[in-house]
């Protein structure tokens, strides 16, 4: 981590829950799990051709040019492992990454793009609903969050998605590096508000700058205690 990550304070963490004051029991077993393979899988645009169920699998969900895709490249390490670009709407597909056997992440298309075109909004609503209601593998939904915008309308609306469906879900603040660290606490501070009656919202917020890389630590972590365990190194 380097000096511009924020630090929440003690104080912060017990009015909103939002930040850790422990280590993370699994930081060591997600080092290790992204020291491992990371490999690109498949690319779904229908739920029939989603890989069959096997290890327990994570998202990540977004508005359109939120960081989603860099965050994963970020994560494993390969630059161009996920698609990232300046265009919104890049990534239109469910994107499979395998994580060592052990655990799987996707990658879905955003939302909220102003400019979508309506064929476009209702693809991504029907695919992406579908997944993320009735997808059974799947342990967590990562809802990445820029920092310099907070949560939007559409957020919100995937939130009552998901706690209707009792999808459990985690805030991931993004772009840290674009505003100065009080900022990133502030809107943490905020958001933590907006999900502390949300029955399947996870408490914990996490500050990410894929540029930065920090904060990538605490969700590898995160990410290990919802994997299968290594029986490699037992
Ligand atoms: N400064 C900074 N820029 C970032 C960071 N993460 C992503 N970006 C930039 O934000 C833009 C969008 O990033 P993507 O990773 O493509 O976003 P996405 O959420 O996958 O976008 P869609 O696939 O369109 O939904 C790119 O220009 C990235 O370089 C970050 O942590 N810091
Ligand atoms: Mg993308």
């Amino acid at each position: 981590m380097t000096d511009a990550t924020p630090q929440i304070e003690p104080e912060d963490a017990n009015v909103n829950s939002a930040a850790r004051t422990e280590p993370h029991p699994f930081l060591e077993t997600g080092r290790v799990l992204f020291a491992r393979e990371v490999s690109f899988m498949l690319s779904g645009v229908s739920l029939e051709n989603l890989p069959p169920p096997g290890p327990p699998e994570v998202c990540f969900a977004g508005r359109s040019n939120v960081g989603k895709s860099s965050l994963i490249n970020a994560l494993t390490n390969r630059n161009g492992l996920a698609r990232a670009s300046n265009t919104p709407g890049r990534t239109r597909e469910l994107n499979y990454f395998n994580v060592d056997d052990r655990l799987r992440l996707v990658d879905l298309p955003g939302y909220g793009y102003a400019r979508a075109s309506k064929a476009d909004i209702a693809k991504w609503t029907e695919l992406t609903r579908a997944f993320l209601r009735g997808r059974a593998p799947l342990r967590r939904v990562f809802m990445l969050i820029d920092s310099r915008h907070g949560v939007k309308p559409s957020d919100i609306e995937l939130m009552d998605m998901l706690d209707e469906a009792a999808v459990t879900y985690q805030l991931i603040f993004t772009k840290t590096d674009k505003i100065k660290p009080p900022q990133v606490i502030k809107g943490i501070m905020k958001a933590a508000k907006v999900i502390k009656k949300r029955p399947a919202a996870f408490p914990e917020i996490i500050p990410t700058s894929s540029v930065k890389k920090d904060g990538l630590d605490l969700l590898k972590a995160e990410m290990a205690s919802l994997a299968l365990p290594d029986d490699k190194s037992v």
